[in-house]
């Protein structure tokens, strides 16, 4: 990222999830509901576990925000851990309890193993504290402020989930013009699907799942509207907004693919299926009829909708555990089991839409420039149709 950084802290069962995030224009309007809006949309979605019950995530905004907006300088955000009050001793910055029993069998999938060995870890917890995906809130919490730069941008960021296990939704997200509709619509769903029948189909596979003592993973998309042309660029490969977007989808713990438009389907199509014909109409200028590139051509965005999809693996922890080896005694034992979800590819979705923001953000602010808000909406006004 090049003109909005970002920087995350926290253990899952730690004091706390912290984050920093630089390079936020001064003068944006901030609203904090919106940001705790998107936490607890996080938090939901059938075939999550015990720990949601637990915490009730809020963001506290500790700099960087002045009278309700924006400074200009980093934003500082604390989201407090309410498990950490079970957690105290076992997560002790400082004092060992004595009668304490570290981790030493890896979960197959997870970072344990991979971890232990590059850290040189005795106790697994050390890694998978942070390997959790309860990182993801701090993540949520900076992309709904980014989000709050875009929508006032007229920028429009919305997901829905195309398939769990199996099951895939029928239902094509291209008919929603208003992507906040679309978004109401997917919340509306307790596995965030526009698909009634591939709903109820995703949540009784969930309830399989769970009784068989086993997880499951799927697929989500993630739409955005209003995004100007032009934003990343041809000339360089760490300049290229579908890279850039890859990198952070892929980021999300669990994920294991990303596909633009098409993405892994256009490899089997003729070209003439794939590519989307180019229209000019004097008061729309440029635009297509259809999403084969996901919005993005040679590393930017050619102005129609962008069109990301996400494919997550189901989730690692097993409470019917697979064959492991204990990293202490070497011995084959069944891995360790600990709380976990079923199914997490509904939250994972807002976390990806979150995610997009951030990276959305970062490529607009590195194309008009500007340090102030004023600044960014006279040139984004005066920028996009100028061919
Ligand atoms: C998560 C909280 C975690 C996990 C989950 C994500 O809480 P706990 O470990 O206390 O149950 O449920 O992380 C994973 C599934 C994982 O494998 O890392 C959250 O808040 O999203």
């Amino acid at each position: 990222m090049r003109r909005l950084r970002y920087l995350t802290a926290g253990e899952s069962h730690g004091r706390a999830l912290v984050g920093i995030l630089e390079g936020m224009p001064a003068g944006l309007p901030l609203r904090l509901e919106e940001i705790n809006r998107q936490l607890r949309r996080r938090q939901h979605g059938y075939g999550r576990g015990g720990r949601q019950l637990i915490e009730q995530d809020e963001a506290e905004i500790l700099t960087g925000v002045r009278f309700g907006k924006t400074l200009g300088s980093p934003i500082a955000i604390v989201i407090w851990n309410r498990d950490w009050e079970n957690w105290k001793e076992r997560m002790d910055p400082w004092e060992e309890p004595p009668d304490h029993k570290p981790v030493t069998v890896p979960r197959p999938g997870h970072a344990d193993l991979a971890g232990a060995f590059k850290y040189r870890h005795r106790d697994i917890r050390n890694v998978l504290e942070r390997a959790s995906a309860r990182e993801t809130a701090i993540r949520v919490a900076l992309g709904a402020i980014a989000r709050q730069l875009l929508e006032r941008l007229g920028i429009q960021i919305a997901s829905h989930v195309v398939q769990i296990h199996e099951i895939r939704s029928r239902v094509d997200a291209s008919q929603y013009e208003d992507l906040q509709e679309l978004n109401e619509r997917a919340d509306r769903s307790p596995v965030r699907c526009l698909d009634p029948q591939a709903e109820r189909l995703m949540m009784s596979r969930i309830d399989e799942a769970m009784a068989q003592k086993n997880t499951v993973g799927g697929v989500f998309e993630v739409l955005a509207r209003g995004v100007p042309p032009g934003l990343g660029s041809h000339v360089h490969w760490d300049r290229k907004l579908d890279a850039q977007i890859a990198q952070a989808m892929m980021s999300i713990q669990a994920m294991k693919g990303v596909g633009i438009g098409l993405g892994f389907e256009a490899a089997g199509r003729w070209g003439s299926d794939v590519h989307d014909p180019i229209y000019y109409e004097a008061e729309r200028g440029f635009y297509r009829k259809s999403r084969g590139a996901g919005g993005i051509e040679g590393g930017m965005s050619h102005g129609g909708p962008l069109v990301v999809r996400v494919a997550m693996k189901p989730l690692s922890t097993l409470m019917r555990p697979l064959e492991s080896v204990d990293i202490a005694t070497k011995e084959p034992v069944a891995a360790h089991v600990e709380r976990s979800d079923v199914c997490a590819v509904p939250a994972a979705s807002v976390v990806g839409e979150n995610v997009l923001a951030l990276t959305l953000a970062d490529a607009l602010l590195e194309k008009l420039g500007g340090d102030s808000l004023e600044e960014i909406e006279e040139r984004m006004r005066s920028y996009p149709h100028a061919l």
